[in-house]
Formats: structure tokens, sequence, C-alpha cells
């Protein structure tokens, strides 16, 4: 385990570096109130109860360090389940770490990332997929991202597992029970209750891995290449989107040179625009160079954005399309024409497109930018009545469990309508129950600990 003494008291500050008006340091664990205590002037802090606040001054070796707010909270009520007292300092590094360390010289020890979070979890404050939820959350860098983590710190799905989980297990006892009277040939266990239950499970389970793809763009954020034709007005698109001039608009083609990426947010979700070198044959060696980083930048890519020159000889030209399906056939491709204030609104062209827009209007047009990412939302989202009200799977380790639990469940309801044996399907449900087991953490290793803890970051 990579965390030592669970046993100790540990201290890190619980705001982030840098100036601020307070900030705020925390020491939990058995001798928490002992050490503050001993450098804390005004109360005798080993008298005061529990979710109490005191003002008073931090005295070190060399004097007063800083006037201060202690406060306590005691065991068992308290977010680790130890004693927690955190003073409220004033703000700024030099006061914050001067008293940290004379805290550490007093007998507590520097917070491991992610220590805090752990004790919670060890001392049963919070469950496994809680826990992640508080990484995602510290993580989290797009508004949806957060309200999706403070769900999954509320329980929410943990709890919606757990009932699956413990009807199973109920359900698997009575299996096993019938394998202890094989002679008399009983059945305790419902058979038709035992094919609506995993009927159950598989339905839960496959909407919970079916909101992965969508959780993964909301923590990650969605990456959408801008491809096409020198000209043909990507840049002016990437401007207009991220709402000012980010990069170089020129009617001379080739003008791109560089990949350029700019993020937005659009309704919660973060989006990375990335705007490219025009597609095309080329002398020109910086030009050429462009180009092949284009093709490169379409395999990071959720979603192709595939711009074409409406005004252009052959603006319908579908090689482009054809070559990137090609390459990339699972990579979602929207085709829009381009520059539709220049041409004539019932030109043939614009029929095989998904779209059409004019690029220049776009950054003044909030009604037309909206249309547009709205399209892109439901292109890489999907359905955007996804809502965090909804259960989202964002970790990849709930996943694979998911995934493993979704394969049970599959070869449970096989035995079953088979008839084999009672010991076979006790199996297979029993590592359902397991699946489960390890997404909530009532079934747990170190390894998945250590994997799971090491996101934190210190104070946590
Ligand atoms: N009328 C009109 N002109 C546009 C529109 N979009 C872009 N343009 C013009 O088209 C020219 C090329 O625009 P850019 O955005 O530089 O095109 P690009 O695709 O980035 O070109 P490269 O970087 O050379 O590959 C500029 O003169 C733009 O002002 C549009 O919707 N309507
Ligand atoms: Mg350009």
């Amino acid at each position: 385990m990579m965390y030592p003494g669970t046993g100790d008291t540990i201290v890190a500050r619980a705001t982030p570096r840098g100036a601020s008006a307070l900030s705020i340091i925390r020491l939990s664990g058995a001798k928490a109130l002992e050490i503050a205590a001993g450098v804390f002037e005004g109360h005798d802090l080993l008298k005061q109860s529990t979710h109490t606040a005191h003002v008073g001054l931090v005295r070190g070796d060399q004097g007063a360090i800083d006037q201060i707010v202690a406060t306590l909270f005691l065991a068992p009520n308290s977010a680790t389940g130890e004693d927690i007292v955190e003073f409220s300092c004033h703000g700024g590094d030099v006061a914050t770490d001067t008293i940290i360390e004379l805290l550490t010289s007093k007998g507590a020890r520097h917070a491991e990332p992610g220590e805090y979070t752990l004790r919670s979890f060890l001392n049963g404050k919070i469950d496994l997929a809680q826990a992640e939820g508080i990484a995602e959350l510290i993580h989290a860098r797009s508004e949806r991202a957060g309200r999706i983590s403070l769900a999954h710190l509320r329980g929410r799905y943990s709890d919606e597992l757990s009932e699956i989980r413990s009807k199973l297990i109920e359900l698997v006892s009575l299996i096993e029970l019938e394998l202890d009277f094989s002679e008399e040939d009983v059945a305790f266990a419902d058979r038709s209750r035992l094919v609506a239950l995993l009927d159950e499970a598989e339905t839960r389970i496959q909407v919970l891995l079916n909101s992965y793809q969508y959780g993964k763009a909301v923590s990650e954020g969605i990456r959408v290449v801008i491809v096409g034709r020198p000209n043909a007005g990507k840049s002016t698109l990437l401007n207009a989107i991220v709402g000012y001039d980010r990069v170089i608009v020129n009617e001379k083609p080739g003008t791109t040179r560089d990949e350029v990426e700019s993020e937005v947010e659009f309704e919660g979700v973060r989006f990375q625009f990335v705007d490219t070198a025009g597609l095309r044959e080329t002398d020109d060696a910086v030009e050429a160079e462009g180009v092949r980083r284009s093709y490169q930048s379409l395999a990071g890519a959720d979603l192709v954005v595939e711009l074409v020159d409406l005004t252009d000889g052959d603006g319908g030209d579908t090689r482009l399309a054809a070559m990137i399906t090609l390459e990339h056939p699972d990579l979602p491709v929207l085709r829009i024409g381009n520059k539709v204030d220049l041409i004539d609104s019932n030109d043939e062209r614009t029929d095989d497109l998904d779209m059409t827009i004019a690029a220049v209007e776009i950054g003044q047009d909030e009604t037309a930018l909206n249309r547009l990412m709205k399209q892109i939302a439901v292109r890489t989202v999907g359905s955007d009545t996804v809502g965090e009200e909804h259960q989202v799977v964002t970790s990849s380790r709930q996943q694979s469990h998911l995934r493993a639990a979704s394969d049970a469940t599959a070869r449970a309801k096989a035995q079953l309508s088979s008839g084999a044996s009672g010991d076979m399907l006790s199996s297979d449900i029993r590592q359902i129950i397991e699946e489960i087991g390890a997404i909530t953490g009532e079934i747990t290793n170190e390894d998945i600990l250590d994997q799971i803890f090491s996101k934190f970051c210190i104070g946590k």
C-alpha cells in the first residue's frame, strides 16, 4: 500500500496555493486535537466540544504566527471519521507553510494525495464510487462534469447497484441452499423471479454502460477537428465559435499551417476545436507539413467537421469525406457547406450536406451559432436529453466491471434457459455480485484503492 500509517495524524492545506483572503489547513487523526491544542492560544481546544469554532493565536517556537479560527470536528462526526481540526488562517503561502511546518514538528505528518478521502472510505463514511466522484470533482473542468461528479458523491448510482446486488445475494443463497438438498429435488429459488431479476440487472447495467460514452465526453471534453480544402473558411469558423480572432483569416488559400486549438463550453460540456491547414497537394514544404498534420490530427478527434466551400466549382466534392471514412471508419463526420451567403439558396450542391452556414456571419448571429453547436453536440455527446439527473459512469474502471457484470448476466440467463445445474448458475450470479461489489467498494483489493486514491491531490 502506498499510504504509510493510517494511524498517523496527517496535515495538509485544503485550499489551493497562491494569493487568497483565507487559507485552510486540515489536521486529521487520533492526535489532531492534541497537536492543535499545543500550538493554539486563546482557548483550551482539548476542552471544547465538536462542531465549534474558536478564535485564537497560533504560536510557534519563534513567537505568534497568525490569528486564526480553529474548527473542531470530533470523531466519529467528521468527514474522515477521525478527529479533525481545521485552521482558517490568513491567505498567502507564508503563514500557511509556516503553520504546517510547525504542526509537523509537533507530530503530524504531511498527507499523501487522496489520504483524507482514503480515510473516509476506510472508516465507512463514503463508498468507492463516491470516492471516485470526489476525484472527478477535483478534476472536473466543466460545469456539467462537476454536476455529474456531485451525483456520484451523493451516492446515486451506488445505491442503485447495491440494491441489485443485495437482491442477487438473496437469490444466490436460495440456489445454493437447493444444492444442499440436491437429493430431494426441491426449488427454493423462484425461477421466474430470478429471470425477472436478471432482466432488471441487465437493463440497469446496460443503462450505466451506455452512459459511459457520454460521461467520458463530459469529463474529458470533446475534440472537434475542422478540415477542408484551402480557403473553405475553417479559420473563420473557429474564430466565430470561440468569439474572437484566434486565427489569421485571409483570402489567400493556404493561410493556416499550424494546428490551432481553442476551447469553448457549450451547455456545460467542454469542446476543443482544432483548426487545420487546408488539405491539398502543395509544393510548399511548410504547407505540406501542415497538411500532413491535418491528416494526423484526425486520429484524436471525436468529431470531424468537414467544411465545404459552396462557391468552389466542385464544392460538393465528396472525395475528402470518402477518404476520412476510409481511414477512420468509426469517426463521425459532419459535412457543412460554408459561404451560403454567396450562393443561390436553391443551389443543388447543398444536397448531400448536413447543414449550410455562413462562417462570416456566425460570429454575430447567436441563433446560427447555437444551431451549429447543437448539431455538433448531438453528434458527439449524443442526445441532449441526457441530463445530470441521469446516472453517468465516468471511470473506465467502473466500465470494465460493468462489462464483466453484463457478460456474467448473459451467461446466467443462458444457464437458466438451458436448465443447467444450480452450481453453474450460482457461480455466474456470484460473479455478477462480485463485479458490482467492485464498483461500489463492497469488495476491494489494495490495487484498486491505490489506483483510485492516487488520482487525488494533497489535502483531499
Ligand atoms: N462571403 C463569405 N466569405 C467567407 C466565409 N467564410 C470565410 N470567408 C472568407 O474566405 C476566405 C478564407 O477564409 P479562411 O477562414 O482563412 O479559410 P481557411 O479554410 O482557414 O483557409 P486556409 O487556412 O488557407 O486553409 C477569407 O477571405 C474569409 O473572409 C463566409 O461564410 N462567407
Ligand atoms: Mg485557415
